[in-house]
């Protein structure tokens, strides 16, 4: 069974097959740098496996039993992001207006083989083929994000690069990287470096801490980029602020700092609104991280400020949404920005208040949405899941992660408004990879098709089908992934 996750918006597929052999060439049309590189990304997922050399090769017409990838200007609705795939018998081939469709085309492409295309040792014996056909795909949404909470654990840069190996595997083009909160800062900030040496050394729970040199944030945002995947930084302000109130007294109210925090309690720190101090330390964090970001946001946080009083928080964001501007980005806040007075290309994200929420959207925001009760991952998936939290008021099944709709689900935003979907791993109880894994797995797979796919095209009886045999993938992979009940895994 071909079981593509996210599911395209057209594909039409026959009883013929076409088969790699030893002798299958990848062959790039055009002397575009850019696809030369996606056809060698794409060769070396299908190389372990199959043991075939798959050699990439620009400069020659394409043959029998070759795929190829090319660029073309015969169909420019398939915009910056979708493609086309064509298989016979004889050929596979990638068309796309842009090379993040090629990219695109690519993951898809995967998903067409026998599953055992994923493992890392060599299949000797097996026949390496995807069934004929056409695929014409286009994402529904242009935001289609994950949030990975640093700030409570921290990751190291080998977990967050594998982590977006497998997102981009579900087409999913932003990670937004929560790099401060109460329990650690996690980026250097060279002009204030405290935050980092002092502020990093702590995590939730007394487990190690940690941060990011500014050479592996910048590592982080170069492997993301090459997968087509742009990061969103966030620096929460002015609450889920107590590393850096720790970390230099001048930023607090009654210059005495406090100490770290490893607890998981919400809302009592602030950084002192009044101070212009604390002005200049947001502009230069701003500033540092701006320059070392080449996407288009940066994001201030900006929720559960419950010891912030509500003037005192309109007054900050209102500042601070200029001096992001300043420094040549858009802001993003948590939904509670819509309290304070927005500027149209600033966005919101949704969390949980739908009324604030439409605040913003009322002012021309844009929306991104990322309902707690169904897109949080840090969530039970049931009452005997040992790590997650569970606030919500429900657990988050696999089956619930799927199955809702971003336009009913924001009644108060015009359907326009809404950018996408982000689902959020905030890691209180996330500490190690295997619990990364369990707990974004499979659920992210489900947000990443709410993300691409036709509305039409969503039904659960079908993902579910495509589940199971996409288990077999992710398995592949090495994803320890939650073997949810709701589904017949293979
Ligand atoms: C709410 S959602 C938070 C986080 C917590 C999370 C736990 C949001 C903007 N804030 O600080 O980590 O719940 O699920």
């Amino acid at each position: 069974m071909t079981a593509i996750i996210p599911i395209p918006a057209q594909f039409q597929f026959d009883e013929r097959r076409f088969s790699l052999s030893s002798e299958t060439r990848i062959i790039v049309s055009g002397d575009s740098a850019e696809v030369f590189w996606i056809a060698s990304f794409l060769a070396a997922r299908l190389r372990p496996a199959t043991g075939f050399a798959l050699p990439v090769l620009g400069g020659i017409e394409p043959g029998a039993g070759d795929i190829s990838l090319a660029l073309t200007a015969d169909d420019p609705q398939l915009g910056p992001e979708g493609y086309r795939l064509l298989a016979t018998p004889e050929q596979v081939s990638l068309r796309a207006s842009a090379a993040a469709g090629l990219f695109y085309a690519s993951q898809t492409l995967r998903q067409m083989f026998p599953a055992e295309i994923e493992s890392a040792a060599e299949q000797p014996g097996l026949d390496w083929w995807v069934p004929c056909g056409t695929v014409r795909d286009v994402p529904r949404y242009a935001w289609r994000g994950m949030m990975l909470d640093l700030g409570r654990h921290f990751f190291g840069v080998e977990t967050v690069k594998r982590l977006i190996d497998l997102l981009a595997f579900h087409k999913i083009n932003t990670l937004h990287l929560h790099l401060s909160d109460d329990q650690g800062w996690r980026i250097m900030i060279e002009s204030w470096p405290w935050l980092a040496l002092h502020g990093g050394s702590t995590a939730t729970n007394g487990d190690p801490g940690g941060f990011y040199t500014q050479d592996q944030y910048r590592e982080i945002v170069a492997y993301a980029a090459q997968r087509y995947i742009t990061i969103v930084p966030e620096i929460d302000m002015p609450g889920h602020t107590n590393a850096a109130l720790a970390s230099y007294e001048a930023l607090n109210v009654n210059d005495i700092s406090p100490s770290l925090y490893t607890g998981i309690k919400v809302g009592f720190s602030s950084l002192a609104v009044h101070k212009e101090i604390t002005y200049q330390f947001v502009d230069d964090v701003i500033r540092e991280i701006a320059a070392m970001t080449p996407g288009a946001y940066f994001h201030i946080g900006g929720d559960e400020t419950l010891s912030t009083p509500e003037e005192d928080y309109i007054y900050f964001i209102e500042r601070v949404q200029e001096i992001v501007r300043k420094h040549g980005k858009r802001m993003i806040g948590w939904e509670e920005i819509g309290k304070t007075r927005l500027s149209p290309d600033t966005v919101a994200q949704h969390w949980w208040n739908k009324d604030v929420t439409a605040k913003a959207a009322a002012q021309g925001a844009g929306i991104i949405a990322s309902p707690a009760a169904r897109a949080y991952m840090d969530m039970k998936y049931h009452d005997h899941t040992t790590i997650g939290l569970q606030w919500t008021g429900s657990y988050t099944e696999v089956r619930d992660a799927y199955e809702w709709e971003p336009v009913e689900l924001l009644e108060g935003v015009p359907p326009e408004a809404i950018l996408g979907v982000e689902s959020a791993l905030w890691t209180e109880t996330i500490f190690t990879q295997g619990n990364l894994d369990f707990m974004v797995f499979p659920r992210l797979c489900g947000y990443a098709e709410i993300g691409w796919s036709p509305r039409a095209g969503r039904d659960w009886e079908s993902y579910r089908l495509r589940l199971a045999e996409h288990g077999k993938r992710l398995a592949g992979l090495g994803v320890r992934f939650y073997r949810s009940e709701q589904v017949d895994w293979q």
